[in-house]
């Protein structure tokens, strides 16, 4: 398969966004919950209403701000909490306790995910709630710190959770920037910024260092990544091995890891929010339209073919309907996209809409001959076709109709 024709990019000036998810758990389990928006809210793995067992797998930064931290057990959270609250007299432990809901968690993170996929074509998912892109072929460094925001802005926007960004020439670098100025962080490292960037951290702040190795380079003399970039790399190797040339790499700013994209899309979507609820039908249909040809001029780039083709609508306050149509065989046909989303889009005439969605699924990314309609009805009508099926766009009997009203439709591999 082509990557699109991606250039290859000298690495200095490559740039890499890492996105993380601010106090992930807690920030879903607000999304669910806007009362606990502000407050501290900690999330527990194998906690139960009520009880004090289990461990803190996150907590909100007003939780923390009482030393509230992962991996703490239960307990001590409600204790510290408590105290911090001063709520002696009362029977009401003080913060908002929730137990792990994995399931929501990853529908969030999807979500989160589709919106990645939709402004880069080079996403690795690193975790449920972090993720490196490389936007070096869309954008130049003039352009980062707006992308940036305006991809916060949308992330929020479309999965309702806060994220921090890191932009920077490499990897390692990002995924400091990322964490630096964290919750709702952003932190654009240009690349004749990095060592001025790197060089007041702590080492173990640069990946590759625990505690075990900067307790070693501070015996060395070596406290923060400045001092590690000045010091003798052979001094280094020597005592580190290989890792102690990756990790003055990285306090130089050096950093040749490509960001490789893992797996393929499930989906490929646009969406596109009115200012304001509207229930113009020339208006969303005109949006409609614009939202087809972005999706299939994506399709198109990356020789994709698809056999899904749904739309999203929010109506308010924040309802989100999906509906889709599934053809009987693979196509990358922009009209047919067009038809089939104004043909869905129907139902909703009369009614305001917030938001609006295109998506394809049920993708292949092989090269195929048959890349169209017209191309599947021929072959449909060949006699060695076993069912004969020929897809029908317009609701014939070999094309399925799903509704299902999931928020969460965009998956990945
Ligand atoms: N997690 C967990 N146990 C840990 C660490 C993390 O269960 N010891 C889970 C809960 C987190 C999620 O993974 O919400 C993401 O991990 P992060 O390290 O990114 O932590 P957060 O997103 O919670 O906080 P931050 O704002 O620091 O990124
Ligand atoms: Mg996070």
């Amino acid at each position: 398969m082509s990557d699109g024709g991606r250039p290859r990019v000298p690495s200095e000036e490559r740039i890499v966004l890492h996105v993380d998810m601010d106090c992930f758990y807690a920030s879903c389990e607000r999304r669910r919950e806007p009362e606990l928006q502000n407050k501290p809210v900690v999330v527990g793995m194998g906690y139960e209403a009520g009880e004090s067992h289990g461990a803190v797998a996150t907590a909100s930064y007003e939780a923390r701000e009482h030393d509230v931290e992962s991996a703490q057990a239960i307990s001590q959270a409600l204790e510290r909490l408590s105290r911090a609250e001063n709520t002696d007299d009362s029977a009401e432990p003080a913060g908002h306790y929730r137990p792990v809901d994995m399931a929501y968690y990853e529908s969030v993170s999807e979500e989160v995910k589709a919106v990645l996929h939709e402004v880069a074509d080079t996403v690795r998912a690193v975790s449920i709630d972090e993720a490196y892109l490389d936007v070096s072929d869309r954008l130049g460094w003039e352009g980062a710190p707006v992308f940036a925001r305006n991809l916060k802005a949308r992330i929020h926007e479309a999965a309702g959770v806060p994220a921090s960004i890191g932009v920077a020439p490499n990897m390692s670098t990002a995924k400091i920037a990322s964490d630096y100025d964290k919750p709702d962080g952003l932190v654009v490292v240009a690349p004749d910024e990095v060592r001025s960037f790197l060089a007041p951290l702590a080492t173990e702040t640069l990946h590759g260092v625990g505690p075990v190795t900067a307790r070693e380079l501070r015996s060395m003399g070596i406290e923060t990544a400045g001092e590690l970039a000045e010091a003798d790399r052979h001094r280094l190797v020597e005592r580190f091995g290989s890792r102690g040339g990756t990790v003055h790499d990285h306090a130089r700013g050096h950093d040749d890891r490509v960001v490789e994209p893992v797996g393929n899309p499930k989906s490929l979507s646009n969406e596109s929010a009115f200012t304001e609820a509207t229930d113009s039908f020339d208006h969303i249909r005109d949006r409609l339209v614009a939202l087809a040809e972005e999706v299939t001029t994506r399709t198109s780039q990356r020789s994709v073919l698809y056999k899904t083709i749904g739309i999203k609508v929010v109506t308010p306050p924040f309802d989100v309907h999906t509906r889709s149509r599934s053809l009987s065989g693979p196509v990358d046909d922009p009209p047919l996209v067009e038809r089939i989303a104004l043909d869905l889009i129907e139902e909703f005439e009369g009614r305001p809409i917030r938001k609006l969605g295109v998506r394809v699924s049920n993708l292949s990314f092989v090269e195929a001959d048959q890349s169209s309609l017209d191309d599947w009805e021929r072959s449909a009508a060949e006699p060695n076709d076993p069912g004969g099926a020929s897809p029908q766009p317009d609701g014939g009997p070999t094309t399925e109709n799903e509704c299902d009203r999931q928020a969460s439709v965009f998956e990945f591999l």
